[in-house]
């Protein structure tokens, strides 16, 4: 069956700053890869979660939970490898938006795993996003930009 996500602006709207090549590569790599990243994970989510819902859309390679640089534990995202594009595209197009621990997940295509992207880059240890948060959340306490906005008050 021929691909649904030929048109790239539909393969995904975020683009890693950190990507060592060109933007011809990062296409490129966003239409063959077999890595998955999820995003709005709860912090309490674990990785037999993760492996449950996602097993459904294919064989899992491998899983790596994000995780906060400074504390170790988890920051709200993973990534999701598996053996086939095809199980990969479907888990784009049935599992994204599915509710897990209360949260609707976002299941987004990736360029790939490398070593080091498993961290937070934002300056509290976790995701830049969460640091810009002003809506609450129900992971209140550990999402940070909520979290700052409630200490100055
Ligand atoms: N495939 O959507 C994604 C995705 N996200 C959000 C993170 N990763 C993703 N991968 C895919 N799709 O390996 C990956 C990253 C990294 C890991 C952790 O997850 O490639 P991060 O979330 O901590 O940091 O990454 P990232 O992705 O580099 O940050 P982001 O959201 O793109 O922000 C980049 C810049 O935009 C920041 O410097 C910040 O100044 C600015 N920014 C971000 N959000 C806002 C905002 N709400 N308002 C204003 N500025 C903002």
């Amino acid at each position: 069956m021929a691909s649904l996500f030929k048109d790239l602006s539909k393969l995904s709207a975020y683009r890693d700053r950190r990507f060592p090549g060109t933007q011809e590569e990062y296409d490129h790599a966003l239409q063959t890869s077999t890595t998955l990243y999820i995003g709005n994970l709860s912090f309490y989510t674990t990785e037999e979660q993760v492996y449950e819902l996602f097993s459904r859309a294919g064989e899992i390679k491998k899983i790596i939970m994000g995780l906060d640089k400074n504390t170790k534990t988890p920051c709200g995202f993973c990534f999701v490898l598996y053996y086939s594009r095809d199980d990969a595209e479907d888990a784009v197009k049935y599992i994204s938006g599915t509710i897990l621990d209360d949260r609707p997940i976002r299941v987004d295509f990736d360029w790939g795993f490398e070593e080091g992207r498993q961290w937070g880059r934002g300056r509290s240890g976790g995701q830049v996003r969460d640091e810009y948060r002003t809506d609450y959340d129900p992971d209140i306490l550990l999402r940070c930009g909520y979290g700052k906005l409630v200490q100055k008050e």
